[in-house]
């Protein structure tokens, strides 16, 4: 699947012109977007991971088979930064899903060790809010304990029941291949 950088923008103006679908990343500082993007395209060092949260401050946008984009977004509820780090949604984030034309769908990455947090759940309100098409990925499910996971996928279907919940670790594999049967099936009926 190759994929390649196309740029770094601050402003939903600034984006790539472009009639190709976008599927966005979204969560937590931390949660790993930037991880679960390499993991998807399988090329490790594409998105910029890190161990320090809030490095990812722009839209990242990348470019898939010619054929559609993968958006990568400033993480929320940064604990350590500046104030207007801390926000929580901050109005890039905003503005890029009121007013991106091509945006498709969204994923908004949840820490599988703790559930959704008040601000994942403000995320998820927003999206709902803007009719923008969303899936909830529970990620580092690595991390968590087969118990631990059955008990947090139940809780987690129960709140959202006609949303779309996808388990994922990038250090097992677990959920690449649902996560890109949706990223196909989104990219399939996307009319220009
Ligand atoms: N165990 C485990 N660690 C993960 C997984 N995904 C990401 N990580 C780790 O989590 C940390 C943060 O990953 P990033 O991909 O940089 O997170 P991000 O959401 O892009 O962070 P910001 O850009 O700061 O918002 C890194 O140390 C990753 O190695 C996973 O599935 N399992
Ligand atoms: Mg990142």
């Amino acid at each position: 699947m190759p994929a390649i950088f196309l740029k770094s923008a601050t402003s939903v103006q600034e984006l790539p012109e472009s009639e190709l679908p976008q599927v966005a990343f979204v969560g937590r500082s931390n949660v790993g977007k930037s991880s679960l993007l390499n993991h998807l395209t399988g090329q490790k060092g594409l998105a910029r991971e890190s161990a320090t949260p809030g490095r990812t401050q722009h839209l990242n946008v990348f470019e898939v088979n010619k054929r559609y984009h993968l958006v990568d977004l400033p993480g929320y509820g940064f604990a350590h930064g500046s104030k207007t780090h801390r926000e929580g949604l901050s109005q890039i984030i905003r503005d890029y899903m009121e007013n991106a034309p091509n945006l498709r769908l969204v994923f908004v990455i949840i820490d599988g060790r703790h559930g959704p947090t008040a601000l994942d759940r403000g995320m998820i309100t927003f999206l709902q809010a803007e009719r923008v098409p969303f899936a909830l990925i529970v990620n580092k499910m690595d991390k968590v304990s087969t118990a631990e996971a059955h008990g947090r996928e139940r809780a987690m279907r129960t709140d959202f029941p006609t949303v779309p919940i996808i388990l994922h670790s990038n250090v097992t594999g677990l959920g690449r291949g649902e996560m890109l049967a949706l990223i196909e099936n989104t990219v399939k009926t996307h009319k220009v």
